[in-house]
């Protein structure tokens, strides 16, 4: 009873979260994951902007290939309003918490990252807020991933915010809610398509993740059929009759917003930017992503971002 309500709660966790590792290396990168301090590359930036001249190739399949030199780059604080210290408690194949990474990286933020174990969540057990992303920034607690962008912008850009009230742009905001309230949905259904699609998410997040030796073997096999049963059920809740289908949608008005655009902040991403790129990083690599930018034309997009965002600003604990 008690091991079927944790693989209960196992799934939960799991539910929004994505990933496995077909290609571990691009998907290490992808993903943020551990390695060696991903702070080195990123701290040959620290005082200028991290500028990348790249080839990009067009990856959607309807349109020809070709070269070009374009150089984005990441936005670093001014050091008086970088804060001293900054813990994420996460998951780390979750869309949220990868939605607050990307804007960390994205502003080089230097961040230790806790991962929680989502069966105990024995990380987290000081918060009353039980669910991940929890960020820690100089001692005091944010939660939900959105407003935890929200409350760090209008920290870092003081001159942007009006009072409490942040001033965003209402295409920024419209797009903002579109991935909160749309793109996150179509995720899961896609990740656990089939056996094979959740096996492979259910390989990165139990050797990505806070699990223990038992944990890790029951999760992988229990968790992925569980898991393909729950992404048929999110797909009545979320009206989704073709999964790859919505993905591609998904992706195709994701270009049409950005209307010719570099980014949907024009020449620099912005929040709706960063909130896109955050929750597809985690799946980029798997088939789901895979198929996403060889059937859409998302890929020129999804380059630019990986170019601004630049290294993970992530530091070891
Ligand atoms: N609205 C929240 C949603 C956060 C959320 O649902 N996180 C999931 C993980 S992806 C979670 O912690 N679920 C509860 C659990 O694991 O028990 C946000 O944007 O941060």
């Amino acid at each position: 009873m008690r091991r079927a309500t944790n693989l209960l709660t196992l799934y939960r966790a799991a539910s929004s979260a994505s990933s496995a590792a077909s290609n571990q290396r691009r998907l290490q990168s992808a993903l943020y994951s551990t390695t060696s301090s991903s702070r080195i590359s990123s701290s040959s930036s620290k005082s200028k902007f991290f500028t990348k001249f790249t080839a990009h190739s067009v990856a959607g399949s309807l349109l020809f290939s070709t070269a070009t030199a374009e150089a984005f780059a990441k936005e670093p604080l001014n050091s008086d309003v970088q804060p001293k210290e900054v813990v994420l408690y996460q998951y780390e194949a979750c869309p949220f918490c990868n939605k607050v990474k990307a804007f960390l990286d994205y502003y080089d933020i230097p961040y230790k990252v806790v991962e929680v174990n989502p069966i105990s969540k024995k990380e987290i057990k000081w918060s009353d807020y039980k669910k991940v992303p929890i960020l820690v920034v100089d001692g005091k607690q944010m939660v939900d991933s959105s407003a935890i962008i929200d409350e760090f912008y209008e920290k870092v850009h003081p001159e942007v915010s009006t009072g409490s009230s942040l001033k965003e742009d209402a295409e920024e905001k419209k797009w903002r809610g579109w991935v909160d309230g749309h793109l996150v949905h179509v995720l899961s259904p896609n990740i656990y398509r089939n056996a094979s699609e959740a096996l492979e998410s259910f390989e990165y997040i139990t050797s990505h993740g806070n699990f223990s030796f038992t944990e890790r073997l029951t999760a992988k096999y229990a968790g992925a059929v569980a898991m393909y049963f729950v992404s048929k059920k999110l797909k009545k809740k979320y009206n989704i009759t073709d999964e790859r289908a919505s993905l591609y949608e998904a992706a195709e008005t994701w270009v049409d917003a950005l209307n010719g655009r570099d980014f949907l902040g024009g020449t620099k991403p912005n929040l709706a930017d960063l909130a896109v790129f955050g929750v597809l990083r985690p799946i980029r690599y798997l088939r789901s992503g895979k198929d996403m930018v060889e059937h859409t034309r998302i890929g020129d997009w999804y380059t630019r971002m990986e170019d601004a965002v630049g290294a993970p600003s992530r530091i070891q604990s």
